[in-house]
């Protein structure tokens, strides 16, 4: 258990809510929402209370009024349920945030659509949120805003006692990428709402204070401020950890698993099945090195899963389609009888299971385009006692875990070489990286990063001393 416990109720605010309740021919079930946001906060509001405002996106949601306590098994905070309506569900989910801030954010600006009805509703479902944030915020609460679906809730909070923070998860791109969006100024005003803003990495804040700069705002770049008419906004650097204990207390089970696998080596890949996280170009990667590295053929098997995620945005369900092919592709031709070299889930696993694949895999393979931080590559590395890291450089996990082998995902040729790379380390070597990893992941973990935050946060109400007289 964390020391750290602000001083005022805290109120979370995220478009994706933690836990939806779903009916089945069983009744109403409640389930765990799969994400890297979730992931993260679900931990930090185990640990603080409080209540937590999200988008009540499934359709037994409201049976029961908008409040419910979670988690379901074991409560301990309350869920505000905000009610989103088609039209918004489509232009301001589907649209704005996933169809235009997502893609600008990861650089795949030619996948974007600037479209003014999926601006109005942005704007539409981001008053909703604030307005759900004012019903349950009291002058003292903490609110904590998260993600780029509501970059503009903080100055649409109009009680000016509320502390407000905002924690940024993907990535900020530089001022090139970000001026192209029509909508910048609003945004950028938005966010100036908070009194702190937080970012994983140094280079996204770098970024942010540039932007803030070609805006016109005034910028103290050795104390990471912005000024903002007579307030300042203070942006800082926090990356994001794991509930590191979670994935430890976890028994080996991977047994059974492991002997149904064949060959000597396992890669596994776990993610939302999302464009930015370049698993295309892992498939071709691993083709490579098969193609390369004839003598593991039979003895290597890539596990990859892809959970679905965002299934009604036309971009994913083209990658779907791709990646489909390109899976039955690679398996088409390299398989044998008694050997698949890519087993490919299009299906989400259960904790227990996603805990089972990560230690029975000899190597993660994590390969993103661009990612905020990913939390995968460290739930892998908190599971198991030895491993082998591939992770992409343009990860916000990468500026701390510098020990994995570090590869350019747009470069096929450079994966292929680090797969041969992990599967061909020796032994002390392995050991020597996966020590140094783990220090890191163990100490940077969840607990750390709400402290982090949260005493950064605090501090900017403490009044500053008046000088001390002179010497
Ligand atoms: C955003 C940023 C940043 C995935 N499939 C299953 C499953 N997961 C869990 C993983 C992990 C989480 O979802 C994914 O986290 P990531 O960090 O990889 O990615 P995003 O969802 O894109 O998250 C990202 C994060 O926010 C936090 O700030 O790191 O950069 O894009 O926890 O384990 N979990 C289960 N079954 C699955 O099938 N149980």
């Amino acid at each position: 258990m964390t020391a750290v416990k602000l001083p005022g109720e805290l109120v979370l605010v995220t478009n994706r809510e933690p836990y939806s309740h779903e009916r089945t021919s069983k009744g109403i079930i409640c389930r765990k929402r799969v994400g890297g946001v979730v992931s993260a906060l679900d931990s930090t509001m185990r640990k603080t209370g409080g209540t937590w405002v999200a988008w009540g996106s499934s359709k037994a949601d409201f049976e029961n009024g908008d409040v419910v306590k979670v988690p379901c098994s074991s409560p301990c905070y309350t869920l505000k349920r905000v009610k989103l309506s088609e039209k918004e569900r489509e232009f301001y989910y589907r649209g704005f945030s996933n169809r235009t801030l997502w893609p600008v954010f990861h650089l795949f600006t030619e996948k974007a659509i600037f479209n003014t009805q999926f601006w109005k509703m942005y704007v539409k479902a981001n008053t909703k949120f604030a307005k759900a944030v004012m019903d349950v915020a009291t002058d003292d609460s903490f609110v904590w805003v998260h993600d780029y679906h509501l970059s503009l809730v903080p100055s649409m909070i109009q009680n000016t006692a509320h502390k407000i923070a905002f924690f940024w998860h993907i990535p900020w791109v530089s001022w090139n990428t970000f001026s192209k969006i029509p909508w910048r100024d609003e945004i950028f005003n938005g966010l100036l709402g908070s009194d702190l803003i937080g970012f994983h990495t140094k280079y996204y804040a770098q970024n942010f204070l540039e932007c803030a700069e070609q805006l016109g705002f005034q910028v103290n770049k050795k104390q990471s401020i912005v000024h903002h008419g007579d307030r300042d906004v203070k942006i800082g650097v926090f990356p994001v950890g794991i509930d590191y204990q979670q994935f430890t207390s976890v028994k080996n089970r991977s047994h059974t698993l492991r002997s149904k696998i064949k060959g000597e080596k396992i890669i596994f890949g776990i993610d939302r099945l999302d464009y930015t996280k370049g698993i295309l170009e892992r498939m071709l990667a691993f083709k490579q090195f098969i193609e390369k590295n004839p003598q593991w053929k039979g003895k290597i098997t890539l596990v990859q899963v892809a959970t679905p995620s965002r299934t009604k945005v036309e971009e994913y369900r083209t990658m779907k389609h791709e990646l489909d092919e390109s899976v039955g592709c690679i398996n088409g031709e390299y398989s044998t009888v008694d050997w698949t070299p890519i087993k490919y889930f299009y299906q989400p696993v259960s904790f227990d299971n996603l805990v089972k694949y990560y230690k029975m895999a000899d190597v993660i393979l994590v390969t993103p385009i661009m990612d905020g931080m990913n939390l995968v590559v460290k739930e892998y590395i908190a599971a198991k006692d030895t491993g082998v890291v591939i992770l992409s450089e343009f990860a916000g996990a990468a500026e701390e875990l510098k020990e994995a082998i570090i590869v350019n995902p747009y470069d096929i040729n450079a994966i292929a070489e680090g797969i041969k790379e992990a599967v061909e380390m020796p032994e002390d070597e392995k050991k020597k990286r996966f020590m140094a990893l783990k220090g890191k992941v163990r100490q940077k973990d969840i607990n750390w990063w709400m402290e982090k935050f949260f005493s950064e946060w605090q501090k900017l109400y403490i009044p500053a001393h008046p000088e001390s007289g002179s010497a």
